[in-house]
């Protein structure tokens, strides 16, 4: 099991190196991994398909069970690219991996609202994303398969109170209908958008006063020192052509 978790984690920073090569190409400005997690068959691979099927980019597809889809939007005049990753069925052994919540600036969190026991299990999910992913990272819960109203089995308002609880965004959606799809992947693109913009005026600040000790390029990783706030940041400045492969978010 160890040996294959490895085998996936390199298979992922391959990816991800790859995916950075193509963005430099092409002229993005940030990128930003977005996970989506949930129980199985919620829909979570429908979401994932409407959302990007537009302008559809089939960066890779994994043997192995990893892979992500991405779309490019113009936001605040930037080109963000939006790297989602599927969870392609990992779910199902509750095998989702660590390195597949690294670096992620978002989740969205999928339940289907004519099935009670996913939302049930949102609970663990958000526990899940907490244990392995960034504390910055901006969660949005998804009630998925809204088209199927009349087999509802969670009310909407059982589910804005656990939001609200969470401090998560939520939206109900459609992937069939494509309802809220589109709104609600926008939505936490800017939220990360805000999020990031943040960390890199702290960053900037941080610089700026404290020199050199705050930013340590070391190999080909980024390491970050300093204040605790500082470790959380995914958001980098853009140095010359230092290859680094840990970082997702690029600020020209
Ligand atoms: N009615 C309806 N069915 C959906 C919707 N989204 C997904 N499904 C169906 O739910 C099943 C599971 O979808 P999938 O995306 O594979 O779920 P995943 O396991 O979470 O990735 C499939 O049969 C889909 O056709 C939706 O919005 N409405
Ligand atoms: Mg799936």
């Amino acid at each position: 099991m160890q040996a294959e978790e490895k085998r996936v984690e390199e298979e992922m920073m391959g990816r991800e190196e790859e995916d950075w090569e193509a963005e430099r190409a092409a002229e993005i400005d940030y990128v930003f991994k977005i996970v989506v997690v949930g129980d199985s068959a919620v829909g979570k691979t429908q979401l994932l398909g409407r959302f990007t099927k537009d302008e559809f980019c089939f960066d890779s597809k994994s043997t192995i069970g990893v892979e992500f889809q991405t779309r490019t939007i113009t936001l605040n005049h930037k080109r963000i690219k939006a790297q989602i990753w599927d969870t392609a069925g990992q779910e199902r052994y509750r095998a989702v991996t660590s390195a597949y919540y690294r670096g992620a600036l978002g989740a969205m969190l999928v339940y289907d609202i004519t099935n009670r026991q996913t939302f049930d299990h949102v609970a663990r999910w958000v526990e899940e994303l907490r244990a392995h992913a960034d504390n910055s990272i901006v969660v949005m819960l998804i009630g998925n398969k809204a088209d199927l109203a009349g087999r509802r089995a969670v009310s909407t308002e059982d589910a804005v109170e656990f939001a609200e609880e969470q401090g998560l965004f939520f939206s109900e959606a459609s992937a069939l209908s494509g309802e809220n799809v589109e709104s609600a992947f926008l939505s936490i693109l800017e939220e990360i958008y805000g999020v990031v913009s943040r960390k890199a005026l702290e960053l900037d600040e941080a610089r700026r006063n404290g020199g050199n000790d705050v930013l340590m390029l070391k190999g080909n990783k980024v390491s970050v020192l300093s204040e605790a706030s500082m470790m959380e940041t995914s958001a980098m400045k853009k140095e010359h052509s230092v290859p680094v492969c840990d970082v997702d978010v690029w600020i020209k």
